[in-house]
This record gives C-alpha cells, sequence and structure tokens, in this order.
C-alpha cells in the first residue's frame, strides 16, 4: 500500500484530462469527432476519435513509400536505438498509459501494468532482434571464387490492425516488429481504443521514429478495409477475430498488386484438462486466473474446462468457493478482480450466450453483481455445465466459463474434440503423471501447451505465442522467428574470380 497510494493519486489527477486520437497527419478540414466512453461507466467520456478519410490514407500511404527506403537503410542498430528509446518513455509515462488502460478499455489496474510491461519488453525485444537479423549480412557457403550473402529487407509499407483488449502490448508488439524489420507503418487500433494507441505513436515519434515511418489511422473496419485494398500494401500483422481474418485475407487476394503477407493472430475456443493427479489447489487458482483475468477477454483465456469424472464433484465445489470470491466492479479499484467487458455489443452477445444455455437446461452459476454496476458494461462472471466442447459453436469472449466431465478412459477423445474444433490455441493441463503429459503433448494440435499452471499471460521471448487452424497464421509474437515474416531475403552472389575494370557506372 505505501508504494500503491501514490501511485492511484496520480491516477486520480490524471482522471480529468480528456484525450484525442486523431490521424498522425490530420486533414486540412477536420472531420466530425465520435465521443468514446468508458466501458464501466458508459455515461462518462474519456475522450474522441476521429477516423481517417480516403484521402489521409492515401497521403498516409505516399509518406510511408517515401521514407521506407531511408527507414530501411538505417540498418538494424540505429533501428533498435530508437525502439529502445521508445521503451525508456513508455516507462516514463506509466500513469498516463496506466490511466488510459483503465478508462479507455476497462482494464484493472494489474492488467494495466501487465501491459505496459509487455509493450516495453516487445520494444526491447525485437530491437535486441533487429541488431541480430538485420544488421550484418549472412555469409552462406559456396565454391571457392564465390561469394554469397543473404540480407534482411522490410518488403515495404506494412499495416498493423490491432485488437482493444491489449490496446498498448499488441498494438505496439506489431507495430515495433514491423519498424524493427525495416518497414514503414501504417497502424490501424481497434475503434474502441484509439487513445491509448495515440499516446504510443506520440511517444514513438518523441523518441525519433519518424513521423513518417510510423502513422496512426485511427477508424473502424471501413478505414482498415481502405487500407487493406490499397495495392501499395506490402502486408498486414492483424490481432482480432478469425472472421475478419479471413476478410482481409479476401480483400489482399483480391488486389493487382504485390503479393501481400498476412500474419495473423485470431481466436481460440481453449481448454483445460485436469486429471485425478492433479493439485485442487493449484487447479482453483489456475482455472479462475486462466477464465476469469481480463474479464476473460483474452484469445489465450480458458473456456472449456475438462474435469475427470472421479474428482470433478470436488474440484468443482472448490472452484465455485474461489469463483464467489471474485470481486466484479470498478476497474480502478485495487480490489478488482473482474471489471467490465468492452463495450454494450460485447455484453449482449455474452447474455444471449447464457439465456440460450439457461433455455437449454444446463447447469448455469452466476455471480451476483452490484445494481450499481448498471452504468456499465458488466457481465456477471458465469460458469455453465455442457457434455462436450463440440457444443460450443463459436469464441465466447468474456467471464464465461464451461464445465464437462471425461471418464479416463476418454482422454484420447477429449483431445480429438478440442481439436476438431479448429482452432488451435492455447491448452492447459493438470497432472503429475508424465505418461499424460507426454501422451496429450503428443497429440494435440495448438500452439501453446501449459502445464500446471495458468494458461494466459505469456512472456514475450520465453513464451512466444499464437496458435495455428482457425487461431492463426503464426509465426509467433514475441519469438524468435517473428521479424522474419516481416523481411524479405535478399541474396547477392558475386563471382570474385572475373578481373574487375576501373570504369564504373556511378562515376
Ligand atoms: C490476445 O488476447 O489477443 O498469453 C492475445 C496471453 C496474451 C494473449 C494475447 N499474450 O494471455
Amino acid at each position: 500500500p505505501l508504494v500503491r497510494e501514490p501511485l492511484i493519486e496520480r491516477l486520480e489527477k490524471l482522471a480529468g484530462l480528456h484525450w484525442h486520437a486523431e490521424p498522425t497527419f490530420p486533414a486540412e478540414e477536420p472531420g466530425e469527432m465520435a465521443p468514446i466512453t468508458m466501458p464501466h461507466d458508459l455515461t462518462r467520456e474519456v475522450g474522441t476519435r476521429r477516423d481517417a478519410t480516403q484521402e489521409e490514407v492515401d497521403a498516409a500511404f505516399e509518406r510511408a513509400a517515401k521514407i521506407q527506403p531511408g527507414w530501411d537503410a538505417l540498418g538494424g542498430e540505429n533501428r533498435a536505438l530508437l525502439l529502445e528509446e521508445a521503451a525508456d518513455l513508455f516507462e516514463e509515462h506509466t500513469d498516463e498509459f496506466l490511466s488510459l488502460c483503465q478508462r479507455e478499455a476497462g482494464k484493472t489496474l494489474l492488467d494495466g501494468v501487465a501491459e505496459l510491461r509487455e509493450a516495453v519488453d516487445f520494444l526491447r525485444y525485437y530491437a535486441m532482434e533487429a541488431r541480430r537479423q538485420f544488421e550484418h549480412p549472412v555469409h552462406l557457403p559456396g565454391p571457392t571464387g564465390e561469394e554469397n550473402t543473404l540480407r534482411m529487407h522490410g518488403r515495404g509499407v506494412f499495416a498493423t490492425i490491432s485488437p482493444w483488449n491489449f490496446p498498448l502490448a499488441i498494438f505496439t508488439g506489431m507495430a515495433s516488429a514491423a519498424l524493427a524489420a525495416g518497414n514503414a507503418v501504417i497502424a490501424k487500433p481497434a475503434e474502441q481504443t484509439p487513445l491509448i494507441a495515440a499516446l504510443a505513436v506520440k511517444l514513438c515519434h518523441e523518441a525519433g521514429i519518424p513521423p513518417e515511418a510510423l502513422q496512426l489511422l485511427p477508424g473502424a473496419g471501413d478505414v482498415g478495409q481502405m487500407i487493406t485494398a490499397d495495392p501499395r500494401l506490402a502486408g498486414v500483422a492483424f490481432t482480432g477475430s478469425t472472421e475478419t481474418a479471413q476478410a482481409i485475407n479476401r480483400t489482399l487476394a483480391g488486389r493487382d498488386g504485390p503479393i501481400a503477407t498476412l500474419i495473423a493472430e485470431t481466436g481460440g475456443q481453449n481448454a483445460m484438462i485436469v486429471d485425478s493427479s492433479a493439485l485442487p489447489e493449484q487447479v482453483v487458482r489456475d482455472v479462475l486466473a486462466s477464465a476469469f483475468q481480463s474479464a476473460g477477454q483474452r484469445c489465450s483465456a480458458l473456456r472449456m474446462l475438462y474435469l475427470q469424472e472421479d474428482v470433478a464433484d470436488e474440484m468443482l465445489a472448490m472452484i465455485r468457493g474461489g469463483f464467489h470470491a471474485l470481486n466484479v466492479g470498478d476497474p480502478a479499484k485495487l480490489s478488482t478482480d473482474v471489471g467490465p467487458v468492452i463495450d454494450p455489443d460485447a455484453q449482449a452477445a455474452l447474455e444471449r450466450h447464457v439465456a440460450r444455455r439457461q433455455q437449454n437446461n444446463r447447469i448455469v452459476w452466476r455471480l451476483e453483481i452490484d445494481e450499481q454496476l448498471a452504468k456499465g458494461c458488466f457481465v456477471a462472471p458465469t460458469i455453465i455445465e455442457l457434455d462436450s466442447i463440440i457444443d460450443l459453436k463459436r469464441e465466447n469472449f468474456g467471464p464465461v466459463l464451461h464445465v464437462a466431465r471425461f471418464k479416463a478412459s476418454e482422454l484420447g477423445q477429449v483431445i480429438e474434440d478440442i481439436n476438431a474444433t479448429g482452432y488451435g490455441l492455447t491448452l492447459g493441463l493438470h497432472s503429475r503423471i508424465e505418461a499424460t503429459r507426454r501422451f496429450v503433448q503428443a497429440r494435440a494440435k495448438v500452439g501453446n501447451f501449459y502445464v500446471n499452471r495458468n494458461q494466459i499471460g505469456a512472456i514475450v521471448e520465453s513464451q512466444p505465442f499464437g496458435g495455428e487452424g482457425l487461431s492463426g497464421t503464426g509465426p509467433k509474437a514475441g519469438g524468435p522467428h517473428y521479424l522474419a515474416r516481416f523481411a524479405t531475403e535478399r541474396v547477392t552472389c558475386i563471382d570474385t574470380t572475373a578481373a574487375g575494370g576501373n570504369a564504373s557506372l556511378l562515376a
């Protein structure tokens, strides 16, 4: 508390500030500013957003294309220095970021801290990778008298289209990766959270990243469509829903222009399997964190818990005990475990899902939430019993956990059912039997497999993150192969036995 209180006071002072998100290069005649309301209290505004116009998208591409060769020629070391300077500035502006994470995105204080740390980690990690992969050419073997070298370059103008659930970390992660690899970046943040993005971009410019190399274009899906339809675009890094990734893929495929790269990190239908050897206290802690932290609004979050029949009643009783102790409320309060969901649409979709299950006579537990929370987009944390993950048709992006029971002999079938969803993002296992771990590991088609711990909060560099199938294209964010997808490789082959002349084309 001694450390925390001054921070809270500073955050409270910042609460009065009003923020704006406009395109990096605003038009001569700016259009209408749309209000951005706070997810936990829709009667309060945190700032305004003006959507980019088609003219601004065009102008952004022109500027980006002009600066990109120079930005690429700076080399990995120089770009790394600028990204590291941005990381330092992000840390200096912790208060503003935490305040915006709460007020614009409804994040709890602890989630806000994690968000900022992850953004800083991405900046420093991709800076390091830029040095490793983009500063020096790689000399390749060949016959005597031949010199073969491979160099990595930016592909050109890259777009990043980022989600509201990690409005700072993923926004910064995708943009800094594209920059580190030598691309000029056109960044479109989620329409719900452009203010956090605007602060991040402002600090990147203060750090010395040229404004033309990182341009912000706020807006909704129509702005994303204008950007992805542009034939000057060399690639897109997208995080969000599977359906939007598929739509972007179609738009890119329909253009006459360079064949664009798509790097997509999308949804999940994530399960956890708990067998009778698991430690119940650990299971309770990890289930609650995986399903309800961040109000379940993580693509990594636990949606479907499989409990081995022999221990299911006991485990469920304990999980419900912990579940009833969750505090739902104002994200600015330190005591809050579960904040609001992002907006009324998200809230309504989750309520419809719960109501349908109730109609189907499923056993449903819901927390009571305070009437005062009616001003915000709160969804009462919910646990629903089901037979199988097959009963879930879509991703339910919020604080709703489903539970099913299985017999020991059915473990193989459970994994087949999980694979059959087509998603492949995270999977949790609680078991102290090594053979079980190996069995699941060998069969599960998922990007991130977590054993005897929670299944959220992948750490940059230690746990590169991303899925397969309907969950995304790879490569993993925060991993050693990520930057290569933003780059193009150029190989030079010189016959060093040929006699050199003195005349030069450049003379
Ligand atoms: C997302 O929610 O869009 O491991 C992906 C985690 C986070 C998930 C980010 N890296 O929980």
